[in-house]
């Protein structure tokens, strides 16, 4: 397949201004007439060009005239028509089959739905266009279809006019005023049933809001109202952004490739992102609403008003509408426990594609298919360089910069640098060497020591840097890297206060005057950066800091830090002081002044997959004995205050306050170290949670505990909450996912059991990613020395493949990891690849993944 390189980028030869649509909707076969203004750009007799992906069409019209076979041509898909003059109107007739569309992208059938998915390159899909992020158009859209099939018709924009058609059929007419790229258009046709809602914006426009779901399901949409509303509010408050239609519509659908998508004025939701309700949702799932009905409403701003030049500025949107929607959430919660939140996932997910086969800058130099670049690095790390950039400003001069970028780009399709140059002028800094973090891979690694000179009272920080060579990219500069340091006085437990280092050479040393003892380091506090930081830091020092430091992220640091110094020891046949450890969690897990919340997140141990990063060879056999015995010592020697906290934090009535929810977190990790400390009543007692909770967060906690043991309780649980809920396909998804991610000696087992399960489908991304994905995930069972686990997943990707590629393609990175294992699983690994690779017709998403897996 062709690659495409950023360098290579040119403006469109022809522009769209204008483009109407008319719909013949029906699931079997829909008729599409597309008719485009287009102007010629620029002064070249270059034909026109417009992207199509598996269209055929039926008729092609250039100012009102049909034109011949002869006058058109196809190449590869794209529709190439010559033309003389400097603007046309060329119409197009073509035909797709939504219900025969199981990629879902483009126009498909969902659950008796039609709906849409263009980013990024589904509109090709569905009529001929130049399928380009800087080719803006104004839309007018008509649809047709049956009434009592689809009496509901949605597209972007506003509503203009409907009416009823003989023969039982009726259309309806929407206009969206501001001009947008094609991978934002919708539409949605089908029978659905509205929560219906306004917002009053701060000029005092009258927004009509709707979230469109399945009649059944209406119950469930409270908590994501809530969330657009307060989305809607935060954006005009946090950074003067209102909303600039009369209507914004989002709908559920329970086929979808991704989590959402901002489509203008119409949103399209994983189902999974919008219900909600205690019997069915966890409150990790009500954040995730919460969560993402805000990341699509920002992009109104940060993606739509403003967009992408070329898909190499994904991050632009991808990565400020992330830090936008992590701020939301801390205001709506804590501040502290979403930014442990967040920088765990950025470990999991980023730190280990940044390390691997598929690392790739935030600004990507080249794709072979743009939907593989979806990615933690666009996502996430994109996220950390804005966030980088709001810390080195201050809040209001990085405020003033995205006023200046909102305003000079309004309406335009912007590049990364755009929004680095609005940083500087709104902010009076130089980004120069800051610029580096767009294009270089890698995640740097920050080595700090800390010395002490009793007889001048100096302290002095040497900080070192390198960023390891990721694939094309042997060599690299330092970075400039904000470290937020403080330095505390161990005998009365305080600091002089936070320092911002800039950390810009390889190597740079830092002083601090007035220190009689030696300090101890408190270091990329907040996670000033996204960095791998290795200190000289004792046991000692990581248990002061686990007590004392008033950073709430350095604190679940030193704590996780002690941890993995424990555990790493244990793997590594070191006698190691886990009584320090078990200290730690007791003081923490006592202390009366901190939230709940952030104390379950501080005394869980580290992931078995953080913990074979912290390795040169994973073991993953070596890891989960180590894990799993520390955490039978804490349970053991914990137990009384284990079941205290599992007693006392019972509530009477289930509420969604933050302290509600700090308790549940706080009751389920009780819950595990009880289980975990052998004691004989464990599996009785958390079936009793399982059986008598009256909220998901509880019962599925208890289920998951359940299901790392064998037990008959066990059994039972999966067997009560199967039966309960297997009409219900997002709860269903939670009874494959906890099997999948149990640590059971058995779950390959199970897995290829439930591969074979009469609701197992591969139709659906959700039920696939809750258990491939999920598997793939548990360290212990996925890289199971048989390498049967290895085998299931490529099973699952060549059968995949050929119905859904883009999420085949997803679960193609745990295998690319072979380096990171010893030979024997490697070997194994390599061989999964190998053979997807070897199937015939394998798509473009699954080959440029495995083929790179395998460099
Ligand atoms: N911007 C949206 C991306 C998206 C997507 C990408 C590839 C294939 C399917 C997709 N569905 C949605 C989601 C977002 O970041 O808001
Ligand atoms: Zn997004």
């Amino acid at each position: 397949p062709a690659i495409i390189r950023r360098l290579d980028y040119r403006p469109p030869d022809w522009l769209v201004p204008d483009i109407a649509l008319d719909f013949d909707l029906d699931a079997s076969a829909t008729q599409v007439h597309a008719v485009l203004s287009i102007v010629r750009n620029g002064t070249h007799d270059r034909p026109l060009r417009l992207e199509g992906d598996g269209l055929l069409p039926v008729e092609v019209k250039v100012d009102g005239r049909t034109l011949g076979p002869e006058e058109w041509a196809l190449d590869g898909g794209t529709l190439v028509v010559p033309l003389n003059g400097q603007s046309h109107q060329v119409e197009t007739r073509v035909e797709v089959a939504p219900d025969s569309n199981s990629k879902l992208m483009g126009l498909y059938a969902s659950g008796g739905l039609l709906c849409t998915q263009c980013e990024a390159e589904g509109f090709r899909r569905i009529t001929f266009f130049p399928d380009r992020p800087d080719v803006l158009s104004r839309y007018t859209v008509r649809m047709e279809a049956d009434k009592s099939r689809y009496p509901v018709l949605l597209a972007n924009g506003d509503p203009v006019e409907k009416g009823d058609l003989p023969g039982g059929r009726h259309w309806a007419r929407w206009t969206d005023p501001f001009p947008k790229p094609c991978y934002l258009f919708a539409l949605v046709a089908g029978d659905l049933a509205c929560n219906a809602d306004r917002f009053v914006t701060m000029s005092g426009r009258e927004v009509a809001l709707g979230i469109w779901v399945r009649e059944a399901d209406l119950p469930r949409t409270a908590h994501a109202m809530k969330a657009l509303k307060d989305s809607m509010a935060w954006d005009e408050r946090v950074y003067g952004r209102e909303y600039d239609l009369d209507v914004f519509n989002i709908v559920a659908v329970a086929d979808f490739n991704f989590g959402a998508m901002e489509n203008k004025g119409l949103n399209i939701f994983n189902s999974r992102y919008i219900l909600a309700d205690p019997e069915t949702a966890t409150d990790l799932d009500y954040d995730g609403v919460e969560g993402v009905v805000a990341h699509e409403y920002f992009h109104n701003w940060s993606g739509n008003r403003v967009t992408c030049r070329d898909w190499f500025q994904l991050s632009l949107k991808e990565g400020f509408t992330v830090f936008r929607d992590q701020s939301f959430s801390a205001d709506m919660g804590s501040h502290a426990v979403k930014r442990i939140e967040d920088v765990r996932i950025l470990r999991a997910a980023q730190f280990q594609e940044d390390s691997g086969p598929l690392a790739h800058p935030v600004r990507p130099e080249s794709y072979m298919e743009i939907s593989n670049f979806y990615t933690a690095t666009i996502y996430n790390k994109g996220a950390e360089l804005i966030r980088m950039m709001a810390l080195m400003l201050g809040w209001e001069r990085f405020r003033a910069s995205t006023d200046l970028y909102f305003e000079s780009h309004d309406g335009q399709a912007a590049t990364c640098e755009d929004f680095v140059r609005a940083m500087e002028e709104g902010g009076g800094i130089d980004l120069s060497q800051f610029r580096l973090w767009y294009e270089q891979a890698g995640t740097p690694h920050v080595r700090a020591m800390l010395s002490h000179d009793p007889a001048t009272g100096t302290a002095e920080l040497l900080l070192e840097q390198a960023v390891p060579p990721t694939p094309g990219q042997p060599d690299k500069k330092p970075m400039a890297i904000p470290m937020r340091v403080a330095l505390f006085d161990p005998a009365s437990g305080r600091h002089q206060g936070d320092q911002l280092l800039m950390l810009t050479q390889a190597k740079q040393s830092f002083r601090f005057e007035g220190f009689s003892s030696a300090p101890i380091l408190s270091i990329n506090r907040g996670f000033s950066a996204p960095v791998i930081v290795e200190t000289n830091r004792s046991q000692a020092d990581l248990a002061f800091l686990s007590a004392h430091d008033d950073d709430p992220f350095a604190r679940y640091e030193a704590m996780q830090q002690l941890m993995v110094n424990v555990l790493i020891g244990r793997i590594g046949g070191q006698a190691v002081d886990e009584d320090a450890v078990i200290a730690a969690i007791r003081d923490t897990a006592t202390d009366p002044q901190l939230d709940p919340a952030f104390v379950a997140e501080t005394i869980r141990l580290p992931s078995e997959a953080y913990l074979g990063d912290q390795m040169p060879v994973v073991d993953p056999d070596a890891i989960h004995a180590a894990r799993d015995a520390l955490q039978q010592r804490i349970g053991e020697a914990l137990e009384p205050l284990w079941r205290d906290i599992h007693a006392g934090t019972k509530a009477n009535a289930f509420s969604l306050s933050p302290a509600a929810k700090g308790a549940r977190k706080l009751r389920n990790i009780a819950l595990h170290y009880l289980v975990a400390s052998g004691a004989q009543d464990g599996p009785q007692i958390a079936f009793a949670q399982f059986h008598e909770a009256d909220n998901m967060t509880e019962r599925q906690a208890a289920l998951a505990t359940l299901a790392n043991g064998a037990s008959d309780e066990r059994e039972a649980a999966l067997d009560i909450f199967y039966n309960r809920y297997r009409d219900d396909a997002l709860t269903l998804d939670k009874w494959f996912q906890t099997q999948a991610f149990a640590f059971h000696p058995n779950t390959v087992q199970l897995v290829a059991d439930l591969r074979e399960h009469k609701d197992f489908t591969l139709a659906n991304p959700n039920r696939v990613r809750s258990l491939f994905g999920a598997f793939a995930g548990n360290q212990w069972a996925f890289h199971h020395r048989s390498g049967e686990g290895y085998r299931l997943v490529a099973d699952c990707i060549i059968a995949l493949d050929k119905i859904n590629p883009q999420t085949a393609a997803r679960l193609v990175p745990p295998l690319g990891r072979w380096r990171r294992f010893d030979e024997a699983r490697a070997a194994m690994m390599r061989a999964a690849l190998q053979r997807v690779l070897a199937e015939p017709g394998l798509s473009r998403d699954v080959t440029e993944q495995a083929s790179k897996s395998l460099e």
